[in-house]
């Protein structure tokens, strides 16, 4: 896969040829969108790819799922964060740049920005621009001492960080933040080689305060996944009307429905959509068979235990600085170091 540059335009640059760049990234995205779903539904268990889930409409439904009264991986992670902060801020140092992988709201951040001293540059990556332009705007206001440098890419690939500071040369130590478990929709080899990666993106010396949802009663699991109120089977739905709007497909979400389990063999829960009828899906010149009952495998979510987290983390590189968890023992967070000087 080809690296994502993520290079911000030369101070200066024509609007002109800013437009026609944007164009390009834009084409080639939705080019990328169509090769993905036409290649997951030619699959034999057919497949989508989970980070399709956000665009606008998908990332306010994934927001308002993080305040379900059932989804409790948000609410634990914050009751770490603000016990934690003091110690996560000590640990970054003064003058320190915070990346942060799938940034989304940028809400968690802010606790981490308020207990770092003098942070000199906040780097959000996110693969949904408005949503994360709109959050840094935010940001910009509360934080006017911090540089922000939002960069538009997807995390999952190859990511080069733009240079921060003055010709590149802000001293202090870099932060990696990877909140909410979103490690947990990689098979386990992808999160392995994607906590390397992200070592070599932040460097020698760097840090990374990641959270992991914990194993736990499988009641809790499914109804965090299947709420009462439809916000995720909404969530999971939008993908297809998603599909239909910027790929051109004639799905019909009305003849598929959310399904959520919890899988014990892989320690997992996983999203489905299921056709609720036999049925033919178009797109251009490809045609999609549905049985009823058959699936879209839509997401992963794996739920660890803290050594099978660390062994994850031992093998990218990492060493462990520090583990917390939330009192129910449901949601850790932990803070990791790579050896080496602060580059
Ligand atoms: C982003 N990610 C960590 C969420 C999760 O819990 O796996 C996505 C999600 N899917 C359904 N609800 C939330």
């Amino acid at each position: 896969m080809a690296p994502v540059s993520l290079a911000t335009p030369p101070a200066g640059a024509r609007t002109a040829s800013r437009d026609t760049a944007e164009h390009r990234a834009a084409d080639e995205a939705t080019a990328l969108f169509r090769a993905d779903v036409i290649f997951g539904l030619s699959q034999p268990q057919k497949a989508l790819p989970p980070k399709y889930f956000y665009d606008a409409a998908g990332s306010r439904l994934f927001d308002h799922i993080c305040r379900l009264p059932e989804y409790y991986p948000t609410r634990c992670e914050l009751e770490i964060l603000k016990a934690r902060a003091a110690e996560i801020g000590a640990l970054a140092g003064p003058g320190a740049s915070l990346v942060e992988f799938g940034s989304g709201s940028s809400i968690k951040v802010r606790l981490l920005l308020d207990a770092m001293a003098e942070p000199a540059a906040y780097v959000p990556i996110d693969i949904s621009g408005p949503h994360m332009r709109a959050a840094v705007a935010r940001l910009a206001e509360a934080y006017p001492a911090v540089a922000m440098v939002p960069v538009e890419a997807d995390f999952t690939q190859a990511v080069r960080l733009p240079p921060l500071g003055e010709g590149g040369r802000l001293e202090g130590r870099r932060v990696g933040f990877f909140p909410g478990s979103t490690i947990g929709n990689f098979t386990p080899e992808a999160a392995t080689s994607f906590l390397a990666h992200v070592g070599e993106v932040l460097g020698d010396g760097s840090a990374l305060v990641i959270g992991f949802d914990l194993a736990k009663d499988r009641a809790v699991l499914e109804a965090a996944y299947d709420d009462r109120a439809g916000i995720t089977a909404a969530f999971n739905l939008n993908l297809l009307s998603r599909i239909n709007r910027e790929v051109g497909a004639d799905f019909d979400p009305g003849g598929f429905r959310h399904k959520a389990f919890f899988n014990g063999t892989e320690n997992r829960i996983e999203m489905h959509l299921e056709s609720v009828r036999e049925q033919a899906v178009r797109m251009g010149r490809h045609h999609f068979a549905f049985a009823r009952g058959e699936t879209i495998h839509t997401e992963n979510s794996y739920k660890f235990s803290v050594d099978a987290f660390l062994a994850m983390a031992r093998h990218a590189g990492w060493r462990q600085r520090a583990m917390w968890t939330d009192p129910k023992g449901w949601f850790a967070v932990a803070a990791l170091e790579r050896e080496g000087e602060v580059g």
